[in-house]
Parts: structure tokens; C-alpha cells; sequence
């Protein structure tokens, strides 16, 4: 076993989509991980009090793994991920994920929730546009820390208004690259 966790992570998932460009031993390696009780990843852990914050553990051509830090309140919109995977795993606290239908083009209206689950740490979630848009936040009262897996990296999202399905698209920023909060 390496003295560094997630650096065996990142390299093992390097050579997995080298083996499967789909990532199909993804969520299991992800799992390892986070169900493992490894702290190396709090050196890359970051909150800010206005937004959840996106910090940046490493990118490659084929994947970002970014730590997604989550005070207690705070939510990401209801978003997209530009056609590509999203891995999530649950690396601290509780974290609920609500799924949406994709609005129908050309019918402004209310969006319609298919399903809301709570995942806790150790525990691994996975979407793509194919499934449905969601909306992710900490369980109430609660911060949480998850580790996120885009393949390929995601520079911009489209976020969803709820009561029209009116989309907007989002350049996509990160709040700390290797541990170093970057500047506003
Ligand atoms: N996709 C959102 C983001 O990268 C987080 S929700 O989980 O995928 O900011
Ligand atoms: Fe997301």
C-alpha cells in the first residue's frame, strides 16, 4: 500500500482508462478510497462561506479528480455535465444528490424531480446527461467532503432554472489547484 492514497488512486486510474475509456473499474477504485478512512485528501480540503468550493487534485487528459468541499447549507445548482461521466464519492459527512428530468426543448416549464438520494462516506454515485441533471448538497445541518470524477474534464455547465427549464451555461472554476487556494 503507498504511503500516499490518493496518489496510487490518481495513477490507477490513469492506467484504467488507458484500459477502458468508459472508466468501467472507476467507481470501484473510488470506493477503496473513500470507504478506507484515508485523511490524505484533507490537505486538498478548502471551504469558502459563500459557495461549496471545487479544488483540484489532479487532471489529466482523460479525468479531473477534484475534492468538493460542502458547508452546511450550501448547494450546487441544478446542472449538467456537458456529455461527460461524473463519478462522486462520499469522502466525509452525508451528501444528497436530487435527480432531474432533462427539460423537453421548446417547453418552458417546471422541472420534474425523479429521485433524491442520500449517499454516506464510503459510497459511490455516478451520472451522466444520458440519466438526468442534478442538484447535490450536504444533509441538512451538516458539512461534507466528496471526491469527483469528470471524464473527461468539464470546463463549462449548463444550470437550470427550476420553475422554467430556462439553461444557462457556467464556466466552471476551481477554488484551489494542488492544495493552493487560488486567487478570487
Ligand atoms: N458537478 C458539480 C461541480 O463540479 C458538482 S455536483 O456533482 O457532480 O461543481
Ligand atoms: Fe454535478
Amino acid at each position: 500500500m503507498s504511503t500516499q492514497p490518493l496518489r496510487a488512486l490518481e495513477q490507477a486510474l490513469i492506467e484504467e482508462f488507458a484500459r477502458d475509456a468508459r472508466g468501467k473499474g472507476v467507481a470501484k477504485l473510488l470506493a477503496a478510497y473513500s470507504s478506507s478512512g484515508h485523511e490524505d485528501w484533507r490537505a486538498y480540503a478548502h471551504f469558502e462561506a459563500d459557495h461549496y468550493t471545487r479544488n483540484l487534485v489532479a487532471r489529466h487528459a482523460a479525468y479531473e479528480l477534484i475534492v468538493l468541499c460542502w458547508r452546511a447549507g450550501q448547494a450546487s445548482p441544478i446542472h449538467c455535465h456537458s456529455q461527460q461521466q461524473c463519478w462522486m464519492a462520499i469522502l466525509d459527512g452525508q451528501i444528497e444528490e436530487q435527480q432531474y428530468d432533462q427539460p423537453v426543448p421548446g417547453h418552458a416549464g417546471p422541472l420534474t424531480l425523479r429521485a433524491a438520494r442520500t449517499y454516506a462516506q464510503g459510497k459511490v454515485a455516478y451520472i451522466d446527461d444520458d440519466i438526468a441533471l442534478h442538484l447535490v448538497r450536504p444533509v441538512a445541518g451538516r458539512d461534507g467532503c466528496s471526491l469527483h470524477l469528470y471524464s473527461k474534464p468539464i470546463e463549462t455547465c449548463g444550470i437550470y432554472d427550476p420553475a422554467t427549464g430556462a439553461v444557462q451555461t457556467r464556466v466552471m472554476r476551481y477554488y484551489s489547484v494542488g492544495g493552493v487556494v487560488q486567487p478570487r
